[in-house]
């Protein structure tokens, strides 16, 4: 193994606005490494910062739109921190390779920090590290924290609980607007994207997501906006939409969405069930027993258990 800097001395350049410090305790926080001991040295930051996510389906733009935000908070005098969450690919040298082509990489901006994330140890680890970093951003002192997530998994689900404000992008003509509503991402996003809004159809979905909106009764009601990262259109008013957006660690939340996770724990807890209800699921499966009769049984199953707890 290599051998490891004292945590001490770091801990003590990272206090002194050393980014290299910081760099190689972000190293540390997402090994998993002694986070409380960390996290305990920097201390608490004096100023919450603003933590954004950016959260919308693969090759939606997320990067694109990121690196316009960064020269957008950038002119308004602000720092930034962006931390790219990707819990599929590979990490080679601590920067996912796409990511840092499409995003600005300016060493000489001290303004501007860039880290990408990968989840060793799953997803639920991720967001545990995610949540960790983010309180090394704002002690080091960045203004806005902007994380880049891939959306709908549950990794995402419990970073989403770590922001501000939760930004959602969609573009024309993929017809993934009803996957966001299945994955109740609509609800709970508190501004909405129609990116790539240089391409035909941007308007037609937009207007079909201030229809949906209009079936919601939320407050404050979520910001539906058009931007393109191509042609800068729309980047200026977007940034104006998330500072103008409460403080709210946690976000929005709705009702729906704490039965939608507690329906992804169900299943999740079902699915790898063994004995009796392993056994129940295979009687459903071949026939024996009907669907009521069934999830009759396994509402007592999981009724017995939680009174066993
Ligand atoms: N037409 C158009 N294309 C765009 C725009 N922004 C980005 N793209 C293109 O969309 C593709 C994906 O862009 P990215 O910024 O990498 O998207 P992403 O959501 O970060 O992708 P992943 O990180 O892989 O999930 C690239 O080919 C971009 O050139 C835009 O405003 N208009
Ligand atoms: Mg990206």
């Amino acid at each position: 193994m290599r051998p490891t800097e004292p945590l001490g001395p770091m801990l003590e350049r990272f206090r002194r606005g050393d980014r290299l410090a910081l760099s190689r305790l972000v190293s540390l926080v997402a090994r998993g490494e002694s986070i409380e001991a960390i996290l305990a040295g920097v201390g608490v930051a004096a100023t919450p910062a603003r933590v954004v996510s950016l959260t919308g389906a693969g090759g939606v733009g997320k990067s694109s739109l990121t690196g316009k935000l960064i020269e957008e908070i950038r002119r308004q005098g602000q720092t930034v921190a962006v931390l790219a969450c990707d819990p599929e690919s590979p990490v080679s040298g601590g920067a996912l390779l796409g990511d840092r082509f499409r995003m600005p990489s300016r060493p000489e901006d001290d303004g501007v920090f860039i880290r990408s994330l990968a989840a060793a140890g799953g997803q639920g680890a991720l967001a545990r590290h995610v949540e960790a970093i983010i309180r090394l951003m704002e002690a080091f002192g960045f203004g806005v924290v902007l994380l880049e997530t891939v959306g709908a998994g549950q990794g995402d689900t419990a970073v989403h609980g770590l922001v501000d404000v939760l930004v959602l992008l969609l573009q024309p003509e993929t017809g993934d607007d009803l996957q966001w509503e299945k994955a109740g991402l609509l609800e709970v996003a508190d501004v909405v994207v129609i990116h790539k809004a240089d391409l035909p159809g941007a308007e037609r979905v937009e207007a079909q997501v201030i229809a949906g909106f209009g079936l919601s009764h939320t407050e404050p009601a979520p910001v539906v906006l058009r931007a393109s990262a191509r042609s800068g259109a729309g980047v200026k008013e977007l940034w104006q939409a998330i500072a103008a957006r409460p403080l709210q660690r946690g976000g929005r939340r709705t009702a729906d969405e704490l039965f939608r996770l507690l329906r992804e724990r169900l299943a999740a807890r079902f699915s790898s069930a063994r004995g009796e209800a392993a056994l129940l699921a295979a009687e459903w499966d071949a026939g024996e027993l009907g669907t009521e009769e069934a999830l009759a049984e396994l509402e007592r199953m999981l009724v017995e258990t939680s009174l066993k707890r």
